[in-house]
């Protein structure tokens, strides 16, 4: 029988792929883990396991004993926050992605997911339709943990036959989970205010597009993957992966449809810079043809389904 642990069940990809996964795997199939447990009471109908995901020792024994089959590796300090704390964000990130690869290789589970991020991509690759393959040269020290983390990633397939998949993000945008630390969390932040009729005050840009995506899709694209046979998989670092695009004055002019009163003034800060260095958008053919990737929502289908979803 399969039984999945999420490793930093708490955040805001954790909370949502532990909800798609009790809903198509059962709840007794999903254990989660984090440093502190989510307030989620749905998430908490699911066994929960206190775990520092960098204490070495730790991992070792839950996943030794916990006989797990898949394990989603969440972990990590993301663009903006890393930014404030870049020698922290590449010890946290990188010290638990080893820890877990470390136990893979020694055969303490089959299948292992670590999500990587549009973060990987930097000033020099296309903005447009970024390609798979072209230059990653991030600015942040996320990036960088991300770009080395795709790097270990295929080593451990190609030296030890470890079966670790990935999906490089866009922002994700989810009603049930508050995302913390992004540059690209102001599009949630948006939403929050539309519904409680507060102005939206934005920290990037009116024009700065940037990739984004429906939590639904990001679930869904996640559990396609790892259910995709070996053979189908032919990127053993991150599959790019497409959603929608837009800048936050196309999000409040869909807004404003919708709820008329929002308004939203800007003041850009330090995200600014991070978000001009990350791609419009992306071309996600490998993902398509690898294992039949194809988005349901585009940016006004995924703005009426989160305001939908925050009025209920
Ligand atoms: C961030 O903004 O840092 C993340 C990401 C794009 O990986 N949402």
């Amino acid at each position: 029988m399969e039984k999945h642990l999420v490793i930093g069940a708490s955040g805001q990809l954790g909370i949502e792929l532990t909800l798609g996964m009790q809903a198509r795997y059962g709840i007794d199939a999903v254990v989660v883990s984090d440093i502190r447990q989510s307030t989620d009471l749905d998430v908490n109908r699911s066994e929960f396991i206190l775990l520092d995901a960098s204490d070495a020792h730790a991992v070792r024994k839950v996943l030794a004993e916990g006989k797990f089959t898949h394990v989603y590796h969440l972990v990590a300090m993301l663009s903006a926050r890393g930014e404030q704390n870049p020698l922290d964000a590449w010890d946290l990130n990188m010290k638990s992605l080893i820890n877990v690869l470390e136990c893979a290789k020694d055969g303490l589970f089959e299948k292992m997911f670590w999500p990587s991020s549009i973060a990987v991509f930097g000033p020099n690759a296309p903005k447009t339709q970024t390609p798979q393959n072209t230059f990653c040269d991030p600015t942040t020290v996320y990036g960088v943990s991300k770009v080395a983390g795709e790097l270990w990633a295929k080593y451990y397939f190609e030296h030890y036959g470890v079966d670790v998949r990935s999906i490089r993000y866009p922002g994700l945008i989810g009603h049930r989970s508050q995302p913390g630390g992004g540059t690209t969390d102001y599009a949630v932040e948006a939403f929050y205010c539309a519904l409680e009729d507060k102005p939206f005050e934005c920290y990037l840009e009116h024009y700065e597009t940037l990739p984004m995506m429906h939590m639904e899709d990001a679930v869904r694209a996640t559990l396609e993957l790892m259910e995709t046979s070996k053979e189908n998989i032919t990127v053993r670092t991150s599959y790019n992966l497409a959603g929608c695009s837009f800048s936050p004055s196309e999000l409040n002019s869909e807004i404003v449809k919708i709820i008329p009163e929002f308004s939203t003034s800007y003041k850009p800060d330090l995200r600014q810079q991070i978000a001009a260095s990350w791609p419009d958008s992306i071309n996600d053919e490998a993902a398509r043809s690898d294992w039949g990737w194809s988005a349901k929502y585009n940016t006004t289908g995924l703005i009426k389904a989160m305001l939908q979803a925050l009025k209920v």
